[in-house]
């Protein structure tokens, strides 16, 4: 069977854990460091490829392998030998050392090897439930070096892993989604295919995946659905659904309809289930019936509506609300038929394709891992945009190489440099063979962009400035403003000292707003979902002061944050907090995370005049403090 690349950098990620859980008793232990972090780089470097590890070795051997940066000779004959034998002995040997469960802790964040090293000398712990029993029991708390504080924070960190191993993020499951809506397209029978239930409303989480397909032949479409190569386990299958459970660990609803039910089953399976009842009470208010097959009259019992989804909603009083705010929050109640508000409403709801920069883009000079040269080739290529911002961690973040003063200005003279070549027609880039391969991403093809790429000169492309400046434990930045005012946007964000209480948290973001030099918070709240819940933050206290101090808070759009989530975006727009999205890439395909992030800033009613990167670049520059 092939490898795949996650299962090839999954095992450099076992070594490496291994090799630190190995640290303790090792006098070497510089050296051992050195190592672990070589798997760690390389695994990074082989989650990025665009191209699959296997076939580069069957047609190049190790040599193509040596060819992939951060590669070198005792990495690429480990993977030579994973790929030959299925096994790496030296991985082996060191897993018969612990008998642990990696993947229990491996995907746990938050306890490092080192912490486990001294739970795993002391207590029969094993897995991830022997942990969870020995925190609830107080025995880590007995080990020294384990305070109650840090017990009790492991115990928090398995609580959100055991809901985060129930619910899927969005942009985990995305490509299969789109996938499987694709293979469903493909067939004769189906004449509509849709991915409903929450990834229509772009939720950030996932319970379970709900396609709706348009057929007058579901016996067809349902043995096809069921046996798909991803398909691991059918749960249960009918006349008009079906039930299954990916190899992902995913499970799926399939429902297929008559097309004079295509609408209403929408409306249904769209959800949310809050949205749904109470559309249904509206409907009873006008002596109505709905459910999934349609409108209909109670007393005739004549059907009304069903066949599409718009004229649904019309018959019963209301515009057509977008799915992103189907989750009754007052939705149902604006969206009166006739409403000028709601009218208004949609004319400037954010839209897919109205972002015309990315504003936290990282290059190879600290943590990504393309030039800035490239970043800005695929942005404006593949990505149809029209400027990004070059956000580097700075100096103080040393586990990202972060860049000094000296660095910073050099970094902004060379991007003066790519600007003066891409507006002279002789920018060029020098692409990396490994990236030949396309496409890029997974990019959507809303017809909003295909407008926009039209319209659009490459020429006018700019790559700006700037910088993902650290704030530090009391909120002074690690850079001087006398540097930062240098560069032509600047972002600050937390990465440390996540533990502080609510108040610290609040007023170092606060310091950091009130700073001249600082024109957007990035990731304000710091959380990773299902992960970490990041530092505590008074969020409405926030927003008065970014709107004071004219400070942009930002929609980090990697679907692992998502932050802000949609309740505070909705609370930013409520009080005319200015928000930007950004992807924060650390590789060209992350540019297809803003997707996610749009999704989002939707469900939290985000206007376009709300976020600034919909904005050119010369408006943008003009908004800032
Ligand atoms: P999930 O899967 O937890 O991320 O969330 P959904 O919204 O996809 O929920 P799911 O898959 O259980 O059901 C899909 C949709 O079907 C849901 O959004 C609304 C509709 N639905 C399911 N159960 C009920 C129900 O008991 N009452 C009503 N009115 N609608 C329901
Ligand atoms: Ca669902
Ligand atoms: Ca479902
Ligand atoms: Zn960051």
């Amino acid at each position: 069977m092939k490898l795949t690349n996650a299962e090839i950098s999954d095992i450099l990620r076992k070594i490496s854990f291994l090799l630190e859980l190995e640290m303790d008793n090792d006098d070497n232990k510089t050296n051992l460091n050195f190592k672990n972090r070589a798997y760690i780089r390389a695994a990074d470097q082989i989650d990025n490829l665009p191209l699959s590890i296997e076939s580069l070795y069957r047609e190049r051997g190790i040599n193509g392998l040596l060819q992939i940066p951060s590669i070198g000779k005792a990495i690429s004959s480990k993977i030579e030998e994973y790929i030959k034998t299925g096994k790496i002995e030296y991985y082996e040997i060191l897993k018969s050392k612990y008998p642990i469960k990696i993947d229990d802790f491996l995907s746990l964040e938050g306890i490092g090897p080192k912490t486990l090293r001294v739970i795993i000398d002391r207590l029969p712990v094993r897995n991830l439930s022997d942990l969870e029993r020995a925190a609830k029991e107080g025995k880590l708390n007995e080990i020294t070096g384990i305070s109650k504080k840090k017990e009790e924070k492991i115990l928090k960190r398995i609580e959100l892993h055991n809901i985060g191993k129930k619910r899927h993020l969005l942009g985990d499951i995305y490509p299969l989604v789109k996938q499987i809506e694709e293979y469903l397209k493909n067939m004769e029978s189906a004449s509509m295919v849709t991915a409903v239930g929450s990834f229509r409303r772009m939720k950030e989480t996932i319970g379970d995946i709900d396609f709706l397909v348009v057929s007058d032949n579901p016996d067809s479409i349902i043995n096809s659905f069921v046996n798909m190569p991803e398909v691991k386990e059918i749960l249960s299958k009918g006349g008009t659904k079906a039930f299954i459970n990916f190899n992902n660990g995913l499970d799926s609803d399939l429902l297929v309809v008559p097309k004079e039910s295509y609408g209403a089953a929408l409306q249904y399976f769209t959800g949310s289930k809050e949205h749904g009842i109470a559309l249904r009470r509206l409907a009873q208010s006008k002596e109505l019936r709905l459910n999934e097959w349609g409108l209909f009259d109670i007393k005739s019992d004549q059907k009304i509506s069903g066949e599409s989804e718009e004229h649904l909603y019309n018959a019963l009083g209301l515009e057509w609300i977008p799915p992103e705010m189907r989750e009754n929050k007052g939705e149902i109640e604006m969206a009166r038929k006739g409403s000028k508000e709601w009218q208004e409403k949609m004319k400037r709801l954010l839209k897919y394709g109205d972002i015309k920069g990315d504003l936290q883009v990282h290059s190879n000079n600290t943590d990504g891992k393309m030039s800035i040269e490239e970043m800005a080739y695929f942005a404006m290529t593949n990505f149809d945009l029209d400027y990004i911002a070059i956000t580097d961690h700075t100096k103080s973040l040393r586990i990202a190489r972060g860049l000094d003063e000296q660095q910073l200005l050099d970094q902004a003279h060379k991007i003066q440099e790519f600007n003066d070549s891409i507006k002279n027609g002789t920018f060029f880039v020098d692409l990396n063979e490994s990236n030949e391969e396309k496409p890029l991403g997974r990019k959507t093809s809303r017809n909003d962009k295909e407008r926009r790429r039209s319209e659009r000169n490459l020429r006018d492309f700019r790559i700006l400035s700037s910088a993902e400046v650290n704030i530090l434990s009391d909120g002074s930045l690690d850079i001087p403003n006398n540097i930062l005012d240098k560069l032509d946007i600047v972002g600050a964000a937390i990465h440390t000292n996540f533990s502080q209480p609510i108040e610290v948290q609040t007023s170092r973001l606060i310091k950091a707003a009130q700073n001249p030099s600082v024109d957007i918070i990035f990731h304000p709240t710091g959380r990773i979902i299902n992960k970490r819940e990041g530092h505590p933050v008074d969020i409405p206290k926030l927003m008065t002061i970014a709107k004071e101090t004219n400070t942009i808070l930002e929609i980090d759009s990697h679907y692992n944050r998502l932050d802000l989530r949609d309740e505070y975006i909705r609370t930013a727009v409520q009080n005319d907090v200015k928000l930007v999205i950004d992807s924060d890439a650390h590789h060209p395909f992350h540019y297809a995370f803003l997707e996610f992030g749009i999704g989002q800033a939707r469900r939290g009613w985000a206007k376009r005049d709300d976020i600034l990167n919909t904005l050119p670049v010369k408006e943008l520059l003009e908004k800032l403090k």
